[in-house]
C-alpha cells in the first residue's frame, strides 16, 4: 500500500496538494525566495513550514490598507534539546543581527528566532546549519522535534538511553529530500553528526517485518514519508520510569527506556494518541492522552516506530486537517484496533507493558551533581524568553558563560534552560556572572512562576485571540496575592496559559490553566494532577482577564477549608468536582460567582481612575475588583 494510494476517497486538503506539487519540498519556495519580495505566497508558506519557519506579521503594527509588518519566525530542531556552545553563540548572534534580539526556548525543547525578514532567511538557516544547528522538520506535517528529559545524569545509564534513542528516532524520521540543503545551502549536505548505523539500516530495509503492510515504501526520496509526508504534525519523546518531564501524555508517540538489574537497555513500554490541540465551540476535537500500547525489545524499536509512523501515514485523515492528528484514528478505531494495525506493519505482535513507577513533574532547575564529579545548573527562563531588559540581562549572561567555559546547554520541555558539566570550581563565578546581571536564583524565585508556562500568542502568533506570554507574569502576581489574602501564601502549582486553544504550552496539563477564547478573555481549565498524567476539565467560560481574581477568590477559598492534608489544588478540583465547586462559589461568595466579563461601564474623573490604577497595581488586584469592591461597601453604608 502507498501513501499515495491510501489517500481518501474524500477530497484531500489544499494542503495535501500543496505537499504533492511540491517536488519534496522544493517549490514554491525556491522559486519565491529568488523574488524581491516581503513575503511568499500563502502557497509557499505552506511549504516553508517544513524547513522549520513560519511567515508571520507583527500584529502590533497592523495598520488597515496598509502591507502587514511581515517577518520570519525560525525554530531549530535539536533532539532532547541538545545545544552545543557553537550553536548557542551563533544564534545568539543570529538573535541580535536578523531577529527581534531575544531568542525564544520552547516547549519542545527548540529555540525560535523571531523577526527575520525574507531576505535574510536564508543567511540566517545557512548559519544555524553550519554551526551544528537545523531548522528541517521544526513544523510542517511530519516528526517534530524529539523530546527527552534534559538532566545529565552521567551516572544513570537510563537517562543516556533516553538522550540516545530521542536522537536516533529524530534521524530515523528525518526527511530524506535534499530540498533543504538545495535551497538553503547551495546543495551542500551539512552534517552535524554522524547517523548511527542501525538508524541507517533501518531507514534502508525495505520492508520491516510486516506481514500484510509495509511500513516502507518505494519512494525515490522519501522511504518513509512518500509524495504527500504526514497527514498532520506527528510528535514523539522518549523518557525513563518516573520522569515526566517531557509530558509524556501529551505526545503522538511516548517511549519509556526499561533497563534490567544492571542497568542495560532491554526495550521501551510504547503510549501513543496523545495531543492537545482543540478548537473552541466544535466538540470532535478535544485533548486527549495518550494510551499505553504495549512493550518492544529494543532490537525492534525502529521498526515499531516505522509502523505507528505508517499506520498514520496511511490511515490519517487527509480530508479535514482538524481531525488529522493521530489521537483522532486512535480515538476513532479504538486502541485495539490501532494496536493490531501497527502490529500488521510491524510482523509482530507487542508484549504487554512493564510495570513502572509513577510518574513524576520534574524540572531539574538549580545546581546538581551530574554524577561525574560535575554539576549541572537549570536556569529558569520566564516564559522561554531569553533577552535582556533593563537591569535584568539573562541574554547577556548566558552569552558569557556558555562563550567563557564552553558549555553544553539543553533546553528544558518547560521552556528553561540546563547547563552542564560545569567544573565545581566554575560554580561560584557563575552564580555571580548571574546575580550580577540581575538572574534570580531558582530559590528566590516564586513557585507560581517557576511552574508555570505561557506560549508567544501576540505579537507573533497569527492564531492568537488573545495575550500569553506578555500579561501571564502579571497574573502570576495578581494570584499570588489572592493566595495570600484567603491564607494560603506558600501554596504552589502547575499554571499554564495560551492565547488560544491549540495548546502550545500544554495548559490542558495544567492545575490551573487559562486558554484564550476571545479578546482578553479566557477558558479557564482545572483539575489536571501536578504530574500532568491526567487532563484537566473547562471550569469557566469567557472570563474577561480583568474578571479573573473573581473566579479564582472562591476556588482557593474552597481549596483552603476543604482540601486533604498535602492534597495539591488539581487533585482538590479532580476530587471535589465541578458542580461542588460551583456550587460552593455561589454559596460562599455570592458577589464573586463566575460573572464572566463585567457588564457595566461607569464613568470617573481623572483623579480616581489614576489613583484606582496605582492601588490597582500595588495590590496586584484589577481596576473593576478594586471599583466593585469599594461601591458596595459604599452602598451598603448608605443602605
Ligand atoms: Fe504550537 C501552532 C508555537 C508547542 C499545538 N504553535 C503554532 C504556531 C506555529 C502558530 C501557527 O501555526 O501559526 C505558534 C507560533 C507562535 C510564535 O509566534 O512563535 C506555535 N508551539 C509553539 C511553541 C513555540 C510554544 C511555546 O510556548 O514554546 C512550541 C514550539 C515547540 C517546538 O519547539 O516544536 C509549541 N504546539 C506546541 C505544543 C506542545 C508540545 O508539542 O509539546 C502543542 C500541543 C501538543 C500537540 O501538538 O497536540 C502545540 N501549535 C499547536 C497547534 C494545534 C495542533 C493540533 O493538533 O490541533 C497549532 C496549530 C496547528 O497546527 O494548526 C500550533
Ligand atoms: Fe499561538 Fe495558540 Fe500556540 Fe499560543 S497556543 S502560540 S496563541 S497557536
Amino acid at each position: 500500500m502507498s501513501p499515495t494510494s491510501a489517500l481518501p476517497t474524500t477530497k484531500p486538503s489544499k494542503v495535501e496538494r500543496l505537499k504533492e506539487q511540491s517536488h519534496q519540498l522544493r517549490e514554491p519556495v525556491a522559486t519565491e525566495l529568488l523574488q524581491d519580495t516581503t513575503h511568499f505566497t500563502e502557497d509557499s508558506t505552506q511549504i516553508l513550514k517544513f524547513h522549520g519557519s513560519y511567515q508571520q506579521d507583527n500584529r502590533d503594527n497592523r495598520i488597515k490598507g496598509q502591507e502587514k509588518d511581515y517577518s520570519f519566525m525560525l525554530r531549530t530542531r535539536n533532539p532532547g534539546g541538545f545545544i552545543p556552545p557553537q550553536l548557542y553563540i551563533t544564534l545568539d548572534d543570529l538573535a541580535d543581527q536578523y531577529g527581534s534580539g531575544t531568542l525564544r526556548a520552547t516547549t519542545r525543547q527548540g529555540f525560535q528566532l523571531h523577526g527575520v525578514l525574507k531576505k535574510n532567511l536564508k543567511t540566517v538557516i545557512a548559519a544555524i546549519v553550519k554551526n551544528l544547528g537545523s531548522t528541517l522538520g521544526a513544523c510542517g506535517d511530519l516528526n517534530r522535534n524529539v523530546m527527552a528529559p534534559p538532566a545529565p545524569y552521567r551516572n544513570r545509564k537510563d537517562y543516556a538511553y533516553a538522550w540516545d534513542y530521542a536522537d536516533r528516532i529524530a534521524d530515523l524520521l528525518t526527511p530524506q529530500t535534499g530540498a533543504y540543503y538545495e535551497i538553503w545551502l547551495d546543495g551542500e549536505k551539512v552534517i552535524s553528526g554522524e547517523e548511527h548505523p542501525d538508524v541507517v539500516a533501518a531507514r534502508q530495509s525495505t520492508n520491516g517485518n510486516g506481514t500484510q503492510n509495509s511500513a516502507v515504501i518505494s519512494h525515490p526520496e522519501e522511504p518513509l514519508y512518500g509524495t504527500h509526508y504526514m497527514p498532520r504534525k506527528f510528535k514523539c519523546a522518549v523518557t525513563v520510569p518516573g520522569d515526566n518531564s517531557v509530558d509524556l501524555f501529551s505526545q503522538d508517540v511516548g517511549l519509556v527506556v526499561i533497563t534490567d538489574d544492571n542497568g542495560e537497555l532491554q526495550g521501551f513500554n510504547v503510549y501513543a494518541g496523545g495531543g492537545l490541540g482543540r478548537t473552541h465551540n466544535k466538540e470532535e476535537t478535544f485533548a486527549r492522552v495518550a494510551d499505553a500500547i504495549g512493550y518492544v525489545d529494543q532490537a525492534d524499536i525502529y521498526d515499531l516506530v516505522k509502523a505507528i509512523v505508517a499506520t498514520q501515514r496511511d490511515y490519517g485523515d487527509r480530508a479535514n486537517r482538524r481531525h488529522a492528528r493521530m489521537k483522532y484514528l486512535i480515538h476513532d478505531w479504538g486502541v485495539e484496533k490501532f494496536r493490531t494495525t501497527v502490529e500488521s506493519y510491524f510482523g509482530k505482535t507487542l508484549q504487554p507493558l512493564k510495570p513502572l513507577p509513577p510518574f513524576r513533574y520534574e524540572d531539574f532547575l538549580g545546581w546538581h551533581e551530574q554524577g561525574d564529579g560535575q554539576l549541572f545548573l537549570g536556569i529558569s527562563v520566564q516564559n522561554g524568553r531569553v533577552k535582556d531588559d533593563g537591569n535584568f540581562r539573562l541574554k547577556t549572561a548566558l552569552r558569557h558563560i556558555v562563550e567563557q567555559y564552553q558549555l553544553p546547554m539543553r533546553i528544558t520541555p518547560h521552556q528553561n534552560v540546563l547547563l552542564y558539566d560545569i567544573a565545581p570550581a566554575q560554580k561560584l563565578v557563575i552564580q555571580t556572572i548571574l546575580s550580577d546581571h540581575g538572574v534570580a536564583s531558582v530559590e528566590m524565585l516564586d513557585p507560581l512562576e517557576r511552574l508555570s508556562m505561557a506560549c508567544p500568542a501576540l505579537p507573533t502568533c497569527g492564531l492568537a485571540v488573545t495575550e500569553s506570554e506578555r500579561v501571564l507574569p502579571s497574573i502570576l502576581t495578581r494570584i499570588r496575592t489572592l493566595l495570600k489574602t484567603v491564607g494560603l501564601p506558600d501554596e504552589q502549582f502547575v499554571i499554564r496559559m495560551t492565547g488560544c486553544p491549540n495548546g502550545c504550552a500544554r495548559p490542558y496539563l495544567a492545575e490551573l490553566g487559562f486558554v484564550g477564547q476571545s479578546p482578553e478573555a479566557y477558558q479557564i481549565w482545572l483539575g489536571a494532577d501536578p504530574h500532568q498524567t491526567r487532563l484537566a476539565q473547562p471550569f469557566a467560560d469567557r472570563v474577561h482577564v480583568n474578571d479573573l481574581d473573581t473566579v479564582l477568590t472562591p476556588l482557593f477559598v474552597n481549596f483552603r477549608q476543604n482540601r486533604k492534608q498535602g492534597e495539591s489544588f488539581g487533585d482538590f478540583c479532580n476530587r471535589v468536582g465541578f458542580d461542588a465547586l460551583r456550587q460552593f462559589s455561589m454559596d460562599a461568595v455570592p458577589a464573586a460567582a463566575p460573572s464572566g466579563k463585567a457588564k457595566y461601564r461607569i464613568g470617573v474623573r481623572d483623579a480616581v481612575y489614576t489613583r484606582l490604577k496605582a492601588i490597582a497595581a500595588q495590590k496586584g488586584l484589577s481596576m473593576t475588583d478594586i471599583a466593585t469592591q469599594a461601591i458596595d461597601a459604599y452602598l451598603k453604608q448608605e443602605e
